[in-house]
């Protein structure tokens, strides 16, 4: 197994959008190992494909304090959204800045199961949150898109700063919110 690099904002990789898994078979099996190795690695809650540059619509999450509650979403769509609320976000491609973000508390969504079989779910809270974060992924978004363009801009900088100096931000404990 392998844990992948993480590609960081303002990288233009992070806005391609991903292609939806047409083939179940190992080689997904190994991409999503990756993924979840990387994942709890980074000491993240959540991971989308691209992220790492894979360009497939692939989630992994992990919401658990005991890390040991692995959930992957092929293809997911979200079908409802309910409940507006604020929530402070954190994000592996943008690291160390934490923000808030207008999200849904509740949400219905499809996906493709490590089969191929198609399901419908209920999240709710944290999970929903991450759910959203990670969709957002999957569309070439970054949370950083709902700040105002000074912020936005001034992240960037920092980041590219501290990735030409190469400064490493290891989180220490994982960010359920702030
Ligand atoms: O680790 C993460 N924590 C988090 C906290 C609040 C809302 C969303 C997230 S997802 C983030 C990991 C990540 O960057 N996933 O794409
Ligand atoms: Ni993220």
């Amino acid at each position: 197994m392998a844990i992948l690099e993480i590609l960081h904002y303002p990288n233009n990789l992070l806005r391609q959008k991903g292609l939806d898994v047409e083939i179940f078979d190992e080689s997904l099996e190994i991409i999503i190992k990756n993924m979840l190795e990387t994942m709890y690695s980074a000491k993240g809650i959540g991971l989308a494909a691209i992220q790492v540059n894979i360009i497939k619509n692939i989630i992994v999450i992990d919401i658990s304090e005991k890390r040991n509650e692995p959930v992957v979403l092929i293809n997911p769509v979200i079908t409802r959204k309910e409940e507006k609320i604020e929530f402070e976000e954190g994000c592996l491609s943008v690291p160390g800045f934490y923000e808030k973000v207008n999200r849904f508390n509740v949400i219905e969504y499809e996906a493709k199961d490590l089969q191929g079989k198609k399901y419908n779910a209920k999240a709710e809270g944290l999970f929903a949150v991450c759910i959203q974060h990670e969709i957002d992924h999957l569309n070439g978004r970054l949370f950083v898109d709902y700040l105002s363009m000074v912020k936005r801009e001034s992240i960037a900088k920092k980041i590219q700063k501290m990735d030409s100096e190469g400064i490493k931000v290891q989180r220490k404990k994982i960010p359920y919110s702030i």
